[in-house]
């Protein structure tokens, strides 16, 4: 099937309703609204503290039509561990339980929960969207922002490099763990749709910019999702119990310099400090994560 005969058969249904409160152009709703077309009504989702938390709205208004928790900051896949114990209990079988945590929800503060779940195998799945900063607190610097990166407490770049998440899920042995990317939602849809087939820890991690604190306008954001897939930075592959395959390769790489011109938090970097990313990217016969 083409790929516009694919986009037609995806579900209308926005389970993430008009009127919700994310920010022009930001990628995290972008990527829920992707997940949710994926996933379907039959779903919990666990959302911890994070930008993503606030984007349903506030107080006695929502605009998911899923059952929505909020956890705390460092433990969503705990929290959707104990709903699918519950069901259990219940008797109620057949839904599909996700947490979805931010970079820091995940990679940082979230870590002990999300690699305990894992370990487990938990039967759950978790998405990490990541954008690359603590946005919800105004865009600190957390483990995924990427080396050179301008937050508000790195002025002058970050000094140490990007926190490969998706490689330390897989080296805990889980069966099923993908990238993705907001550029590339037909990818991003079957593998989600692939792990909701799945049992056992699943894990899907998507590159969502942000144009605020990336520095780029609000129209640009599918633009700088695909540059980092084409430029080699961000590749898109899944790993299947244990074997890794690449689910898109760019016919012809465009230059790293593209991508990084494109942002604003990269601005002061030099061409030498460019040329050494294209080289690491060059170098990594996988793609240069
Ligand atoms: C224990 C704890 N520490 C700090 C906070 C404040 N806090 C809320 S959201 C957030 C950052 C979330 O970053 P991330 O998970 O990357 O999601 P994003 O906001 O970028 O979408 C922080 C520091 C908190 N809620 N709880």
């Amino acid at each position: 099937m083409g790929e516009r005969e694919e986009l037609y058969r995806l579900p209308r249904e926005e389970l993430l309703s008009g009127g919700h409160q994310g920010i022009s152009g930001y990628g995290g709703t972008i990527a829920v609204r992707q997940a949710l077309k994926a996933l379907g009504p039959n779903t919990v989702i666990v959302v911890p503290a994070s930008a993503v938390a606030t984007v349903g709205g506030l107080n006695t208004s929502t605009a998911w039509r899923i059952p929505f928790v909020h956890s705390l900051f460092e433990c969503a896949p705990a929290m959707a561990t104990g709903i699918r114990a519950a069901l259990e209990i219940k008797g109620k079988t057949g839904v599909t339980l996700v947490s979805f945590a931010g970079d820091a929800g995940s990679a940082d503060i979230g870590f002990q929960s999300l690699s305990g779940a894992a370990e487990r195998d938990e039967d759950i799945i978790h998405v990490c969207y990541d954008d690359e900063a603590y946005l919800n607190t105004g865009g600190q610097a957390g483990g995924t922002t990427p080396a050179g990166a301008q937050t508000v407490n790195t002025p002058q770049g970050k000094p140490t490099g990007k926190k490969d998440l998706l490689s330390i899920i897989e080296a805990h042995g889980a069966g099923y763990v993908a990238s993705a990317s907001i550029a590339f939602p037909l990818d991003f849809i079957a593998k989600l749709r692939k792990a909701k087939e799945r049992k056992g820890f699943r894990y899907l991690h998507i590159l969502t910019p942000n144009p605020a604190t990336w520095g780029f306008a609000a129209d640009q954001t599918i633009h700088i999702a695909r540059l980092a897939v084409d430029c080699g930075l961000w590749p898109l592959f899944e790993v299947e119990d244990g074997g890794r395959r690449v689910t898109y390769a760019p016919v012809r790489r465009v230059p790293v310099a593209d991508y990084i011109r494109a942002q604003g938090r990269f601005r002061h970097l030099t061409g030498d400090q460019i040329a050494a990313m294209q080289a690491q990217v060059d170098a990594s016969a996988g793609g240069g994560r």
